[in-house]
């Protein structure tokens, strides 16, 4: 399947609650008025899209409307397709300058809450590396959960990339600096490093973050070079405030959606590239490695009102 067709799969349930939802309220109601102002909200709200981002997205597409008029018998589709362009150029500025990992070796760190999606996420990003021809190692430093190296082990053997790793309970500094001199030793293109779940409020997991990154500086002044934080799509407009506790504490550089393929509150994804100045870099779409795409603001504005069988 290919990338596209695998977004708009993966944006179904989103498309439903606000593609689909839209598409109904223009058709029973192909007029541009209050009633359908309020439906528009209405529709919108209900996918998550925050009520800050959807009266924004609101105002700028009534400014659109007084630029490009729609044929008075073409309101719905007119009306719907200045949406989606409204929301793509919304979106867009989050797609960021280009990645920060031409050094070599190169070091991103990924964190995020428990649950989020990290360790899936890495195992996508190690094949999305892999196929750019990098050469990628992996540092288990979730020495906190039981069986977490074990989880990073088993995807590194089905992808074919060495994973450094300590027992159960080491210091996950250690593990990442260990890591990072082997990555160096062996020439090795990127490292991605796997961290612990923590929760946002808790204090001492936030700063052994901190310390991951100070160790990584002791051998390069400039790494982590990227790191990404993996929020679960289905936290909805939650994602928001974890974004701005990460940020604070581990000086997060770029944002992977994950499990967006299973959620109906997609429309958060508009109010996290509005909201954050972080870019927004990959989406997860699924549980396997290759379910993964790097964020596409034409495609996903296209994809949250475009179905299957429409497909070109
Ligand atoms: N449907 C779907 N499931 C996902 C996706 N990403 C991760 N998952 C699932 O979410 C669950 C948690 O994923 P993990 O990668 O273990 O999450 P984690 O953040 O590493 O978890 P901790 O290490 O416990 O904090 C697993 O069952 C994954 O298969 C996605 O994009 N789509
Ligand atoms: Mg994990």
């Amino acid at each position: 399947m290919g990338l596209f067709s695998k977004l708009i799969n993966g944006l179904g349930k989103t498309r439903q609650r606000l593609g689909d939802s839209i598409r109904r309220v223009l058709s029973l109601h192909p007029r541009i008025d209050d009633t359908l102002w309020s439906q528009l909200e209405e529709a919108l709200i209900s996918a998550d899209a925050g009520v800050a981002t959807t009266a924004a997205l609101l105002a700028a597409l009534k400014e659109k409307l007084k630029h490009q008029p729609v044929e008075s018998d073409n309101v719905a589709e007119g009306v719907r397709l200045l949406l989606e362009e409204t929301i793509e150029e919304m979106i867009t500025p989050a797609i960021g300058n280009g990645l920060n990992l031409s050094a070599t070796p190169a070091v991103l760190l990924i964190v995020g809450v428990n649950g989020s999606g990290k360790t899936t996420s890495i195992a996508k990003l190690t094949r999305h590396f892999q196929q750019q021809g990098r050469k990628v190692l992996l540092a288990a430093a979730d020495t906190f959960r039981a069986a977490a190296s074990e989880q990073l082990i088993t995807w590194g053997d089905r992808l074919g990339v060495q994973v450094i790793s300590q027992k159960p309970g080491a210091d996950p500094a250690a593990v990442a600096f260990d890591a990072f001199q082997a990555a160096k030793a062996r020439a090795y293109d990127l490292l991605i490093v796997d961290t612990a779940g923590r929760l946002h409020n808790k204090d001492n997991l936030m700063q052994e973050l901190n310390k991951i990154g100070r160790v990584l500086k002791k051998i390069d002044s400039s790494a982590p070079h990227e790191v990404f934080l993996v929020l679960d799509a289905n936290t909805g407009q939650n994602m928001i405030q974890q974004a701005r506790v990460f940020q604070e504490i581990s000086g997060v550089t770029g944002l992977v959606l994950a499990k967006l393929d299973g959620t109906a509150r997609g429309g958060a994804v508009i109010s996290v590239c509005r909201e954050l100045s972080i870019p927004l870099r990959f989406i997860g779409l699924g549980e396997k490695p290759e379910d993964l795409a790097a964020f596409d603001p034409r495609e996903f504005a296209r994809g949250l009102f475009e179905a299957p069988e429409e497909k070109a």
